[in-house]
């Protein structure tokens, strides 16, 4: 499977019965979510090196591991099949990086007409944060997500053209860029997963005026080393 410009891959990986038992999974692990800036009650479960990674993603994703790896092993056991199925070549996990978390948002059904994704469109470089000699050995890298309870609105990821060589070019203001053109937007479906190599500036879908419920999204990354593929977030 090639990834590039444009193209977001989907299969069917979980059912809405294991959707349902991870969601309850996740729940349960409330005391452990972290409340993150943004709006829609943000918060994740697990460690991410978009959010952590210039800080103590070592030390956090160390504490966090155990606890993933014990809750969510058969899900991790099938991503690892899945992206060495897709991709051809080993994909594993390292104990050195986060496993894959959770996004998490609620909405309340007063959220703001204003929502736009181009306030939120951003490239996935958080490889460069965690993979420091990324520069000398170039890598392709991977983001998947798949939906595991959607608010009322339904969820989906919106995308434009634009990567990062077009990045200068528009003065590094990818937001208005977004603003400003057309974008695709790509509908979700509970339990599948959709895998794309984040260099598509994009970000999570419009969220409709009335809005109620929990977005809830299994989330994380591969990145490709001499070994195969590390899976992480
Ligand atoms: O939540 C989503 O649909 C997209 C998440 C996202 O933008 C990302 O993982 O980079």
């Amino acid at each position: 499977m090639d990834f590039g410009p444009g193209i977001v891959q989907e299969d069917e990986f979980l059912t809405p019965e294991e959707c349902a038992h991870t969601s309850r999974q996740v729940l349960a692990l409330e005391k452990h979510w972290e409340p993150r800036l943004g709006p829609y009650q943000f918060a994740t479960l697990g460690c991410a090196a978009y959010l952590d990674g210039e800080s103590d993603y070592a030390e956090k994703s160390g504490e966090l591991n155990p606890l993933m790896q014990q809750t969510f092993h058969t899900i991790y056991e099938r991503l690892r099949l899945y992206f060495s199925r897709i991709l051809q070549a080993e994909a594993y996990y390292d104990n050195a990086y986060a496993y894959p978390g959770f996004h998490l948002f609620k909405f309340e059904g007063n959220e703001i007409s204003q929502d736009r994704p181009a306030d939120r469109s951003h490239f996935d470089y958080q490889f460069a944060k965690v993979f420091p000699d990324f520069a000398s050995t170039p890598s392709t890298p991977l983001t998947f997500t798949v939906p595991i309870e959607e608010p009322s609105g339904g969820s989906s990821l919106e995308m434009w053209d634009l990567r990062p060589e077009g990045h200068a070019e528009i003065h590094y203001e990818h937001r208005e860029y977004a603003r400003t053109h057309p974008s695709k937007n790509v509908a979700y479906s509970i339990g599948r997963i959709y895998t794309h190599d984040g260099l598509n500036l994009h970000a999570m879908g419009p969220i409709p005026p009335g809005t109620t419920g929990r977005r809830m999204t299994l989330q994380g990354h591969a990145f490709r080393t001499e070994r195969g593929w590390l899976l992480y977030w």
